[in-house]
């Protein structure tokens, strides 16, 4: 039934030949642990890894054996993988229910390369954004782009939510050691006035450029946001209308909205309706932070993505990062019942990679149709969370090692820091391998007791083990790193929505509050009573909200 819309020919999952032998085969590993997997088969850590494309995935420490992992790359086959990767790199409209193309792929693809969407090669105008915002990126370093009052700019502050904030804000943090230090860079996402408040507070008008980036540029938060930046950059620099046109440059689709608001649409970096806001940070959506790290870099990072994406494209799925990790997922999630998977970082820089996998993952697969628009009968998208190591350790570790939960993690290390300092590096990635050590291993009763501890408290030291774990080792973490890491967690996101045959490129769930939102606001607002209609909690929120706000 799936064919029509999935294009693969695919059955729907519950009655794939490799799902029900998965069924079986679940029963027969289920109670099989970690040590004897490794106990058994000497060579296991050393074989069930991948190396490729730069990126190091040791993935033995999962509850797989080797006919788990030839059933889920049955599965993957099964499921239309192939062929819905190549739809994808074809540009075909696999985002079915906005009628979309789904090509972030194409932000990447180098010059000279063919993605044609409706008849149109995309690429060439991909490069002619990209030129423009390295002209633009240029005229901001050089200095030769001034603000109104001929000072240059220092200060950049995008202002944008979601797809349009969260990829820009850890890329900087990501990359903050390639970045311009003689520059600041903020983001501006809540329409909590604080946010904007608290990002301008320090900062000279006259030497602060705000980026707009806002696909649709009707968002309520950015548009607020982008009001308030207006007004305080007028008032700040006894500005014309005039002077918004030296202050403010927009990333949008929608360049009539861009001009109304005052923006000179010579300043505005396009991108399509082809690429999704949680997709987008390496389109113009990231002009703030090729603005840090410089054009060089930023396209250094595009060529990351781009090597993991011929990677997907081509791998065998059985050596394939992406796919293998989305299917250990999958695994994880609907046979174990695993309901999270924890991302956990050893490197300070990526403090901000757990939160942006928060939306790749979650705004992606948190569906509860499949593409023909039926209940799924299965869990689909696990909820993705995390916290840069070691500090998590010292915190929410103590439930993923002794909790009744079973929470996959994945472990990101890199071999060399960027800031070497005597033995912090040895001691962070000593730290990485340990805790995956005691996952998969745990401690038992013995063990326990053979130290000496007093028989009460044995229970209470013993570690299971059994948990399961990825371990990513990259060489360091370099613009082009980051491209990769991004791209393997895209595709990720990819392999898991083709198996639970759901549609990862909408986000209808988002809709409904924020219709109420637009119903609520007035209701604050008005100065007379009016008669609510809402349910009585609500109608009682408001009005205790209306007696106490001013
Ligand atoms: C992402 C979502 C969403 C979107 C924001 C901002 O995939 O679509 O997070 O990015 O709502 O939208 P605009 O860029 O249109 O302001």
């Amino acid at each position: 039934m799936a064919t029509q819309a999935t294009g693969t020919g695919a059955e729907a999952l519950p009655k794939r030949k490799a799902w029900k032998a998965l069924q079986e085969h679940y029963e027969k590993v289920r109670s099989l642990h970690l040590r004897d997997l490794f106990a058994s088969d000497p060579r296991r850590g050393e074989r069930m890894t991948v190396d490729d494309a730069g990126i190091f995935l040791d993935y033995s420490k999962n509850r797989v054996t080797d006919e788990t992992l030839q059933l889920l790359v049955q599965l993957a086959e099964e499921s239309g993988l192939r062929e819905r990767i190549d739809a994808m790199f074809r540009g075909e409209k696999i985002n079915i229910t906005e009628k979309r193309a789904v090509l972030h792929v194409a932000l990447r693809a180098p010059k000279g390369t063919s993605i044609v969407v409706d008849g149109e090669n995309v690429v060439p105008e991909v490069h002619s954004v990209l030129d423009k915002m390295t002209g633009f990126s240029n005229r901001v370093h050089s200095g030769a782009w001034k603000g109104h009052t001929g000072k240059r700019i220092r200060n950049v502050i995008n202002i944008g939510i979601g797809g349009s904030d969260l990829g820009p804000v850890m890329a900087y943090e990501a990359l903050k050691h390639y970045s311009d230090r003689a520059m600041t860079f903020r983001f501006i996402s809540n329409v909590d006035g604080t946010d904007f408040a608290e990002a301008v507070q320090d900062l000279d008008a006259a030497e602060t450029l705000f980026i707009i980036s806002s696909k649709t540029f009707t968002t309520l938060e950015t548009m607020t946001n982008a009001h308030s930046a207006r007004a305080w950059s007028l008032a700040n620099l006894g500005g014309t209308e005039l002077s918004v046109a030296k202050h403010f440059v927009a990333i949008s689709t929608n360049e009539k909205e861009v001009a109304a608001f005052g923006i000179d649409t010579a300043n505005m970096f396009g991108f399509w309706d082809w690429v999704g806001g949680r997709y987008s940070m390496d389109s113009a959506i990231g002009l703030s932070t090729m603005l840090a790290i410089g054009p060089d870099h930023f396209r250094a990072m595009l060529d990351g993505f781009h090597q993991i994406d011929e990677h997907f494209r081509t791998a065998p799925f059985a050596r394939n990062l992406p796919a293998l990790m989305g299917l250990l997922s999958v695994w994880h999630n609907n046979f174990f019942g695993a309901e999270t998977v924890a991302v956990l970082p050893y490197e300070q820089y990526l403090k901000r990679f757990p939160a942006y996998l928060q939306q790749l993952t979650m705004e992606s697969n948190g569906k509860h149709v499949t593409l023909e628009g039926a209940e799924v009968t299965y869990p689909t998208g696990p909820i993705y969370w995390g916290e840069p190591g070691t500090n998590g350790q010292h915190s929410f570790y103590q439930l993923i090692h002794q909790g009744t939960r079973l929470i996959p993690c994945d472990f990101i290390a890199f071999a060399k820091t960027l800031n070497p300092l005597g033995q912090h590096h040895d001691m962070l990635i000593a730290n990485v391998f340990a805790q995956t050590e005691a996952l998969a291993f745990g401690k038992t009763p013995e063990q326990v007791k053979a130290e000496g501890t007093p028989e009460w408290l044995v229970p209470h030291r013993v570690f299971a083990g059994n948990r399961p774990s990825n371990t990513i080792l990259v060489e360091r973490l370099t613009p082009e790193t980051l491209g990769k890491l991004v791209a393997l967690y895209e595709h990720n996101v990819f392999t898991q929505g083709t198996i639970w045959d759901i549609n990862s490129f909408d986000q209808w769930g988002v809709e409904l509050g924020k219709a109420l939102a637009q119903r609520i606001i007035p209701e604050l607002e008005s100065r007379e009573e009016t008669t609510l209609g809402h349910d009585s909690s609500t109608n009682n929120l408001i009005r205790r909200y209306r007696r106490l706000k001013d």
